[in-house]
């Protein structure tokens, strides 16, 4: 059916917001069996990139010298390191650090979110180690005592990782306790619900399957709306000084 010129996608200054009727699926280089629908990138602005990877069985990823965060969507995937093989499932996750030489290869049509970004790195400080993990071994905070609305953080809260990869589960009818502006930007994959989001002045009805990008001090807020919670994965910058480290 026509659509007739018709979609909630937006792209504005400060924020995106992309939902799936307007996807244009690319082969990125090295990828085999597989495409990547590219959310955002620093075409736009954005210190980082993130994408969704769909997979055919076999379907492998490209190499990447930046850093990588994997998310498992739909299906599973094999994450080859150093002659070790992990098994990721839906929820599954993988930090990669850069320059970090691995393989990512479906067991089976599947749907993987990723992150990359160069890092930052800060003057004695190590930087990260690989980390594979899964979403259900982490345990959740409430955020601001709301107890209606739940975090996970997927990466450790130490200063060596350049940025966040969170979790948040919104209860229907729960919401941001502010309308948050920050020089941190976001990538924000909706997983599961709905509701409205705030950004800049523009409010949009989103739902599972939609991505959001934040720019620097976008004003944010969003409430749950729905039957069931809301549920979203959302990246960050972190951990680091405005001005960038020192050039010597
Ligand atoms: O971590 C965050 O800044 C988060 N609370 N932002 C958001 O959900 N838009
Ligand atoms: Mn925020």
């Amino acid at each position: 059916m026509h659509n007739l010129g018709q979609t909630r996608s937006s792209h504005q200054r400060n924020h995106l917001l992309l939902t799936p009727d307007t996807f244009v699926r690319t082969a990125l280089p090295g990828m085999k069996n597989a495409s990547a629908i590219v959310h955002v990138g620093p075409a736009l602005g954005a210190a980082f990139t993130e994408y969704t990877a769909e997979f055919e069985p076999k379907g492998e990823l490209g190499n990447t010298s930046a850093q990588r965060f994997i998310y498992v969507l739909e299906g599973g995937v094999t994450l080859e390191v150093k002659g070790k093989r992990h098994e990721l499932g839906v929820r599954g996750y993988a930090y990669l650090p850069e320059d970090f030489s691995h393989k990512v290869v479906a067991k089976e049509k599947s749907r993987v979110a990723v992150v990359e970004k160069f890092y930052e790195r800060i003057e004695k400080t190590e930087p990260p180690r690989l980390i594979v993990s899964s979403e259900d071994s982490i345990s959740s905070h409430a955020l601001d005592g709301d107890s209606d609305l739940q975090v996970k953080c997927l990466l450790p809260e130490e200063p060596q990782f350049d940025f966040a990869v969170n979790t948040m589960v919104y209860r229907p009818g729960a919401s941001l306790r502010m309308v948050e502006m920050h020089v941190m930007e976001h990538g924000l994959i909706m997983l599961e619900g709905s509701g409205i989001y705030r950004l800049d002045d523009s409010w949009y009805p989103v739902a599972a399957g939609d991505f959001i990008w934040m720019g620097p001090w976008c004003p944010q807020w969003f409430g749950a709306i729905g039957r069931v919670p809301a549920k979203y994965l959302i990246y960050k910058d972190w951990n680091r000084h405005p001005l960038g480290e020192p050039k010597k």
